[in-house]
């Protein structure tokens, strides 16, 4: 079984230090739990940063330190004071994790933060090449190693590499903001499978690579050069019997072993019997809605005055980035807010806002998910947001209620929650009332759905399922490279040619034999391409024939003065070398006048379309078009022309960034194996490199040499992955 390794900023580990002692202590946090399942089974390393900075540690500690992380199987990447404020603190801190959660004021654009992100970045991956071998696969996380996966990728194409980011991936109209945007994209792309907790992420991933690279998308596969890259949605999980057991044990201890925190809540509500306990739990970060929270409760209580000395907000944030500018404005804003809250609505014996700027254990956590009636969790944006899974499965009676921003990913797993748009507090105001009042039964039967499915969807179900698909990517890009022509195969198609006597070779011309061009009438053969043919014609033993989707004039032109045959139109027409143009098949055009309107309406929609008329068929090009506009609009041509194609008897074809609509019957297999009947052809060879040559790969016989240009699916015995892989390959055939 191949290795999997794990690389994150942060080991799963934390490292204390004295007196020259080293003390490891085990990260509690749900990646740590998720991951260390993983990479213990598949006998990986985990590869970070332990946390310290390593100004402050002797050579001998550091050795010392990591041979103790050894022991854990860990991997340290040591970072200087200066690092850590530059690459963490600064471009990961400062700079992405404002611009992915839609806080373009907050951006820091130093170069010097750049400059130092690859530099660390380089760092994780060097330690991480040190450590893996060829066929090894490797699990990189989130948003401050977003260039790792390209830095191993280029040197070590061997391994399997995986990327999964936690937070939210922006919109493109935001993510451009960004000077290194393509950077960025290109370091991701660097991964066999992304992963992102939500399908709008993976949208605006798509969106982001489309427009800023021009890669093509089909489903979830982004194609580039000789790779192809799986892109899927995995909604994190929480360790859901962790958090469930723990809150039946809370409720079962014996009052001497209760917490304090557990027995002063107790004590409060037995004193106070009909008071409720709205609970917030966060680190202390903006883009956590903290002060819209204290805004919506104030506004809450002034709503509904009646639950003014029996409602209570519990408010935990944990310090977090304290070092950063916008963190510290928050902080002061925050205490402000619960002084004023607390101020207005107060009393001697009531406290509206319980603040606590802390971290808290494990054990409180539980007795506070369990205790408290209703859960507040309003994210301005929000990747994920464990705590609201966390609170559902701590509710063992099944009762409480989560009033949840809709702008958390969470929220689409979680429709029973009380859905809020965190920036109207008038309606959070009122969602805290609904809550506060929800009957039992209504509860518990929210309440049921919401456990089943985070139970059945855990972490550890989360981990699988990624592993899962990272098998699933490494057997796809094997079997792309096994139909690729290597060395061995292009020496036996070599033999195969010399030792024929007759051969026949059909030649697709966009795409297989000249690249792509906006415009299809400057595609012309430049002089290495006549060079190529010139050479194949010499061959008396060679029939050359140019098999193309394209009109008749011009081809004919381009390729005056060849010894080739010319099939076009889908194989609608045959020229034979000398001979004049003859129809291959029964085709007519009386259709079109229903069909060009059609395609105009989508040019006249379509910026940067335009129509091509052939003589049997009208094609509808979007290369120039802006290209998530131009796929769109593809989708909705193809709908509309379905119904209408069967009266016709048509067909629709979709090529490379074009649509084409065309008499049915008609294709390249047809007119290819039409082209072989009464000949006795021993070597066939066809290389094409869309999907209106799949028609020929397939119906050609079995023993033919048939070549795909690209590494889609495709019925071709073989696969190159570009048009000068093509030529290569044909200036070799002596
Ligand atoms: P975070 O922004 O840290 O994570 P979240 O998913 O809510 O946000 O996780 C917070 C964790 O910290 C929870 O497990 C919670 O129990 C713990 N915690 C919170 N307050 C605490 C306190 N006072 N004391 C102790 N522990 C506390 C990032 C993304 C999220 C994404 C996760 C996982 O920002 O959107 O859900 O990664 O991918």
């Amino acid at each position: 079984m191949n290795r999997i390794h794990i690389v994150s900023n942060r080991l799963p580990v934390s490292i204390n230090v004295e007196n020259d002692n080293i003390e490891l202590i085990p990260s509690v946090g749900g990646l740590a739990t998720g991951m260390r399942s993983v990479y213990k089974e598949y006998n990986g390393k985990w590869i970070g940063w332990p946390g310290l900075p390593n100004d402050d540690l002797s050579d001998e500690l550091k050795t010392n330190i990591d041979e103790k992380l050894k022991g854990e199987d860990c991997v340290s990447v040591h970072l200087s004071k200066e690092e850590i404020d530059l690459y963490y603190d600064g471009f990961s801190n400062r700079t992405i994790w404002p611009l992915f959660h839609y806080f373009a004021q907050h951006i820091d654009y130093d170069p010097k933060l750049w400059e130092a992100f690859v530099k660390v970045n380089q760092k994780f991956a060097d330690k991480a090449l040190e450590t893996l071998e060829e066929g090894d696969t490797i699990w990189i996380h989130d948003y401050q190693l977003l260039l790792v996966p390209e830095m191993i990728k280029s040197k070590k194409p061997g391994v399997t590499v995986g990327f999964f980011l936690h937070i939210p991936f922006p919109s493109f109209e935001v993510f451009r903001i960004l000077p290194w945007r393509k950077e960025l994209i290109q370091g991701m792309l660097g991964a066999d499978l992304i992963g992102f907790h939500t399908f709008d992420y993976q949208r605006h991933f798509f969106s982001c690579v489309r427009r800023l690279m021009g890669y093509e998308i089909s489903f979830n596969e982004i194609h580039i050069e000789d790779r192809i890259i799986i892109v899927d949605s995995f909604p994190m999980g929480i360790d859901y019997d962790k958090f469930r057991d723990a809150a039946i044990q809370t409720f079962q201890k014996p009052l001497q072993e209760k917490s304090k925190l557990h027995r002063e809540l107790e004590k409060y509500f037995l004193v106070s019997p009909n008071r409720k306990l709205i609970l917030s739990i966060d680190r202390l970060d903006y883009s956590k809605g903290i002060p819209n929270r204290l805004q919506a409760f104030a506004k809450f209580l002034e709503e509904y005055p009646e639950f003014i000395g029996k409602v209570t907000l519990i408010m935990l944030a944990v310090p977090s980035r304290g070092t950063v500018e916008h963190y510290i404005n928050l902080k002061r804003e925050v205490d402000e807010l619960v002084g004023n809250v607390n101020g207005r609505f107060g009393s001697i014996n009531y406290t509206p806002v319980w603040y606590f700027y802390r971290s808290m254990p494990f054990e409180n956590l539980i007795e506070l998910y369990s205790s408290c009636d209703v859960a507040l969790v309003t994210p301005v944006r929000d990747g994920m947001n464990l705590v609201a899974k966390e609170y559902v499965a701590s509710r063992t009676n099944r009762t409480g209620v989560i009033i949840l921003s809709e702008m958390a990913g969470v929220s689409k797993e979680m429709g029973e929650a009380l859905m809020i748009n965190p920036n109207n507090t008038g309606e959070i105001a009122q969602s805290i009332y609904q809550a506060l009042t929800m009957p039992l039964d209504e509860q518990r039967e929210r309440m049921i759905y919401l456990q089943d499915r985070i139970k059945r969807y855990d972490v550890f179900k989360w981990s699988s399922e990624f592993v899962k698909s990272l098998r699933k990517v490494e057997k796809l890009q094997s079997s792309i490279y096994a139909k690729k022509v290597s060395d061995s195969i292009l020496e036996s198609i070599k033999t195969e040619y010399a030792d024929a006597k007759k051969r026949s070779i059909f030649l697709d011309y966009d795409g297989t034999l000249t690249g792509f061009k906006k415009n299809p009438n400057d595609a012309k053969p430049d002089k290495e391409l006549h060079n190529i043919l010139y050479k194949l014609e010499e061959d008396p033993k060679n029939v050359i024939t140019v098999i193309s989707g394209r009109d008749r004039e011009s081809l004919e032109s381009w390729l005056e003065g060849h010894k080739i045959n010319l099939i076009v139109e889908h194989g609608v027409w045959i020229k034979k070398h000398g001979k004049e143009w003859k129809m291959l098949a029964n085709a007519n055009d009386t259709w079109k006048p229903s069909i060009r309107p059609i395609l105009e309406t989508f040019v006249d929609r379509t910026p940067g379309s335009f129509i091509e008329e052939k003589n049997y068929s009208l094609v509808w090009h979007f290369r120039k078009a802006e290209p998530e506009q131009g796929e769109l609009r593809a989708n909705e041509l193809k709908d509309e022309l379905t119904t209408m194609i069967a009266n016709h008897n048509l067909e629709i074809l979709e090529g490379n960034k074009v649509i084409e609509v065309k008499s049915g019957g008609i294709n390249k297999g047809m007119a290819s194996l039409q082209f072989l009947q009464n000949q006795n052809f021993d070597f066939v060879l066809a290389i094409g490199d869309d999907w209106t040559d799949e028609y020929m790969f397939r119906e050609l016989p079995e023993s033919s040499v048939t070549i795909k240009v690209g590494l889609k699916h495709t019925a071709a015995r073989y696969k190159v992955d570009s048009v000068a892989k093509v030529r290569s390959l044909l200036s070799e055939l002596k």
